[in-house]
């Protein structure tokens, strides 16, 4: 069910951006069966769940072009000790060096990447190998959650609520040395990111949120504003100075759990359905002044 609703937000965005740009889209999707950022089993299934529910085919059928690059492998790590109190660190870096590489190489071939999860840790390579690619980004992050913890402020050592950290240039000293964590480059400034959808926040991502001064924008706020106003100030917010690529980071438990249930960190009051896809809609139609600078990828946590 949860992947059936992922693959209708997929087409939702490819038939968009051909309409709006009467030009074929070239998709290259990458399957990360990664569970490592967080306890429990499931999600690793995520890229193959999509796939069976059909996302290449209805990709096709909207008229783009769809280049498969399968699912990446990652090594057994043994002796993968707590870090202080962080979980998993050895396999979560290696793993993302990974997928980091892997999404340079679909970018350098052209394509659009998309990239299917897994847990939300994968955003930290999903991230770096876009910028790399292509430089400066914009990051939209939908989540019930903010993914902001530092491995040092971290109250369950699960890499899965750390990812942001890793990526924010004004957060590089705060960071700690990491076994595996060497290759990270911080390639995203705070006032590139906007936040849709927030409701389950721990007190030090407050904190983190209100210091940088992130866009943010709870659930309250989609109450108050409506998604399609929510929509028009993140992107005006995002376009003000430079039009910079989008990259989105969208966490399925964003959606309210009554219309995804297949999360391992559900969220309740979350968004509908509707607003869910709107922002790939909203996403999409900004790409008709955006041609060729805007790339979605989506980390998708989906347990069977
Ligand atoms: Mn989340």
């Amino acid at each position: 069910m949860s992947a059936r609703k992922l693959q209708q937000l997929a087409v939702t965005v490819s038939k968009r951006s051909l309409h709006h740009h009467h030009q074929r889209r070239s998709v290259g999707i990458i399957g990360a069966p990664f569970s490592r950022g967080q306890p429990r089993g499931g999600v690793e299934q995520g890229p193959d769940l999509i796939r069976a529910a059909g996302l290449l085919h209805r990709l096709e059928q909207q008229g783009c072009a769809v280049k498969d690059y399968g699912n990446l492998t990652f090594e057994e790590m043994v002796d993968d000790e707590l870090v202080g109190r962080v979980k998993s660190v050895r396999a979560v870096g290696s793993a993302n060096q990974r997928l980091s590489k892997a999404v340079q190489s679909v970018k350098r071939d052209g394509h659009t990447a998309v990239v299917l999860g897994g847990d939300h840790s994968l955003a930290i390579g999903s991230i770096h190998g876009h910028a790399m690619a292509v430089g400066e980004l914009s990051v939209v992050w939908v989540d019930a959650h903010a993914d902001i913890n530092t491995p040092v402020t971290t109250p369950t050592g699960n890499i899965h609520g750390q990812p942001v950290s890793f990526l924010l240039r004004e957060l590089q000293s705060k960071i700690p040395v990491l076994p595996n964590f060497s290759w990270i480059k911080p390639c995203v400034s705070a006032k590139d990111l906007v936040y849709i959808g927030l409701r389950d926040l721990d007190p030090a991502e407050h904190y983190i949120l209100k210091l940088l001064g992130v866009k943010a924008f709870s659930m309250s706020e989609v109450d108050q504003f409506g998604v399609a106003r929510v929509m028009e100030e993140t992107c005006a917010y995002l376009s003000e100075k430079v039009k910079k690529p989008i990259h989105l980071s969208y966490d399925i438990d964003a959606i309210d759990p009554s219309v995804t249930p297949a999360t391992g960190t559900p969220a309740v009051g979350g968004l509908t359905y509707r607003e869910g896809v709107y922002i790939t809609e909203h996403l999409c139609q900004t790409g008709r002044t955006l041609i060729d600078h805007m790339t979605l990828c989506a980390e998708v946590l989906s347990k069977s």
